[in-house]
């Protein structure tokens, strides 16, 4: 059996897949992991929504009932987003396991990205990819996000790397592996909730066609995946100094409370909307929706281009 025997795709997205028609694929850990109910379903279903309104078909993936599912029902983001931790956390290590075991999972960005090629989908949008940890040197905590995108061909709309990372070590491991980084209408690496982190990219575009036409290069490249980083919208940041006072109580309190590996990304989340009173959250679902219309944007451009 191969490995697509597993998909799970609804029709509307095997169709447009077929045909050769806009996708855009969007993760789950960020439903399961990454905020709050019922905030989480909010942001999911108001993603899709922004998915279409661009002119593309949303295609949110998980694992559920020992299915790599792409494309969900209301009822599954439902279920997905009121799991309240006892869903898992799915990467491209756990795939295999959760596949026997059926039980339910948010995909990482890693795992999003292995499903969305495994169905033929090329353009995936989050918020943050995983990276490398702050104090790596000694715990080794590098997000798999980052070998997945070395090998994958999915380009990840995202806006830069959460700040909770080292920001700096997670470009020099992606300049390692041959992923490019290209800025979006920016000449910074955006750090999440703020729009600068203090480093560059290597490249820039300013809209979807350019960014299509990269899409559609590096594919026929056979290069691997491509990071997109795209800054979360001018009303909705944060300014560096006042983010990183919050990450760095944040940090602390894990320290503290012994939580690392899998555990620490979400950890740092939750600390950080308790920290800023709410504020952290609003921030982290406009970015999404603005990754969104992006990445929708340019899958547009790309079914012009290859259609
Ligand atoms: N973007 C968000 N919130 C999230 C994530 C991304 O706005 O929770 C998730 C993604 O699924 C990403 C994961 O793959 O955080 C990183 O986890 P880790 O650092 O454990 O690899």
């Amino acid at each position: 059996m191969h490995a697509q025997a597993y998909l799970s795709i609804t029709d509307e997205i095997a169709a447009a897949i077929a045909d050769k028609q806009a996708v855009v694929a969007l993760e789950s850990t960020i439903i399961t992991h990454g905020m709050p109910y019922p905030q989480n379903l909010e942001m999911a279903r108001g993603v899709e929504t922004v998915v279409r309104e661009a002119g593309a078909i949303p295609a949110t993936i998980a694992i559920m009932g020992g299915q790599l599912k792409v494309g969900l029902t209301d009822q599954d983001l439902e279920e997905l987003a009121r799991s309240g931790g006892s869903a898992e956390k799915a990467s491209r290590r756990d795939v295999a396991a959760l596949l026997v075991s059926g039980a339910m999972a948010g995909t990482t960005v890693a795992t999003t990205m292995q499903i969305a090629a495994l169905a033929g989908i090329k353009i995936f949008a989050t918020g943050g990819i995983g990276g490398v940890h702050r104090g790596a040197e000694e715990s080794f905590d590098v997000s798999a996000d980052l070998e997945e995108l070395s090998r994958t061909p999915v380009t990840v709309v995202c806006a830069g790397a959460k700040s909770i990372l080292d920001i700096a070590k997670t470009l020099e491991v992606l300049e390692t592996k041959g992923v490019p980084v290209i800025g979006y209408g920016t000449d910074s690496f955006p750090a999440f909730w703020a729009r600068e982190s203090g480093h560059g990219v290597d490249h820039r575009v300013d809209d979807p066609t350019a960014l299509a036409r990269l899409i559609a290069i590096q594919s026929e490249l056979g290069n691997g995946g491509m990071l997109v980083a795209n800054p979360i919208p001018e009303a909705d940041a944060y300014a560096p100094e006042e983010i990183e006072s919050y990450i760095t109580k944040a940090l602390e309190d894990a320290s503290l409370a012994g939580v690392s590996r899998k555990g620490l990304t979400p950890f740092l989340l939750q600390r950080i909307f308790e920290l800023t009173g709410g504020r952290s959250l609003e921030a982290n679902i406009a970015l999404v929706r603005n990754n969104a219309r992006v990445a929708a944007e340019a899958a547009v451009a790309l079914a012009q281009i290859t259609g």
